[in-house]
């Protein structure tokens, strides 16, 4: 089958390996399509955290204790940078990292577009799966601050480790951005389209803002079936809590599920995956086959037989 995965980065990748496995092992084939509202302009340079975290999974080479990065990665190229007071002072530009980020803008400054610079960039291992960006045009993701100020997502994440309350996320530019080449053609023929346990606003909500792929994901010819990234009424990690409120979403795996909404009712999912822990408050979403599974992806084996329970619920 081929089966198509909406994906951020550190828990849209790691789901994404363990599906790319077990597809790999049915003869099946994998289309990510990536979040690119995390991407930004730093020192010069494009940075795409959440396809790097996904081209670094799907490669074998990313930081699994970090969950994004290059593992083995070094810090003698930030150092300098650091000396002359260049880049942002508490975001690691590790000098693997580095390669590709020179690599991707100098494609970029030569005239490729974003899915030229992802195509080129995973052309260098068998990733198993094609990966696609979600847009070719730049909207990275601002928050907008109490006092109508914008700060890059980036940087509320990683300096302020989502303190400061948003009034809410924007996408400057999303309204008139084009869906990347193959990505609709891909939603449309896939046997299956799965959600990954990826930040449903920061990480799915721009995938599905780009004009045309929330309505492809609509009227696709296969299943949609997504999977909770809260788990027990909180994030397994990172600030889906806080991005949730901001959104006006209980952070909880039936308000998530009630978000993405029902397919047969305007929304997206035929069915929906959440953990044991939520099964007993989850006050299911209405006309969606919602399945308890484990949904703990720690290490391989639980990852790939979280990957065959989201196969199961779109009939693979
Ligand atoms: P980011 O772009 O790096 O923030 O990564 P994603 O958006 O792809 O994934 C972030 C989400 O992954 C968080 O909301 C976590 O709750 C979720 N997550 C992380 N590990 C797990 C896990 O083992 N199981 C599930 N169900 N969700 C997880
Ligand atoms: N996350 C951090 O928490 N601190 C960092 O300094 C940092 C640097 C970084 C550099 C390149 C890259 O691709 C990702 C990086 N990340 C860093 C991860 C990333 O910012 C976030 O975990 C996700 O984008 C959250 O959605
Ligand atoms: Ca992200």
């Amino acid at each position: 089958p081929h089966v198509v995965l909406l994906a951020g980065g550190v828990g849209g990748s790691t789901f994404a390996v363990g599906l790319r496995d077990e597809l790999a092992a049915r003869g099946g084939r994998l289309t990510v399509i990536c979040n690119t509202g995390d991407d930004l302009w730093l020192s010069g340079l494009r940075l795409q955290p959440d396809v790097d975290s996904m081209l670094y999974a799907l490669a074998g080479v990313k930081d699994d204790a970090k969950g994004w990065g290059r593992a083995g990665d070094s810090q003698r190229v930030s150092g300098e940078l650091r000396e002359w007071g260049v880049g942002w002072e508490w975001f690691e530009l590790a000098d693997l990292d580095l390669g590709a980020h020179i690599s991707r803008t100098s494609w970029l400054r030569e005239g490729a577009s974003v899915s030229d610079a992802v195509a080129r960039l995973q052309a260098r291992w068998p990733l198993g799966a094609t990966l696609l960006p979600m847009t070719d045009t730049e909207v990275d993701t601002q928050i907008v601050l109490p006092d109508g100020g914008l700060m890059h997502f980036q940087e509320w994440w990683t300096r302020h480790r989502a303190r400061i309350e948003p009034v809410r996320f924007e996408n400057s530019g999303i309204d008139t951005a084009l869906p990347a080449p193959g990505v609709v053609d891909a939603i449309a023929q896939a046997d299956a389209v799965l959600i990954a346990p990826s930040n449903p606003i920061v990480s799915i909500g721009p995938i599905l803002t780009v004009p045309g792929i929330r309505e492809a994901v609509r009227v696709a010819r296969g299943p949609v079936v997504g999977v909770s990234p809260i788990i027990g009424g909180a994030p397994v990690r990172g600030m889906a809590d806080v991005c949730l409120r901001v959104a006006g979403v209980p952070c909880t795996a039936d308000g998530v599920g009630r978000h993405y909404g029902a397919r047969t009712d305007g929304g997206l999912l035929d069915a929906w995956l959440i953990a044991e822990e939520d099964a007993a408050v989850a006050a299911s979403v209405p006309d969606v086959d919602v399945r308890v599974e484990p949904l703990w992806m720690r290490g391989p084996d639980l990852t790939r037989a979280l990957a065959v329970a989201t196969l199961r619920a779109a009939g693979l």
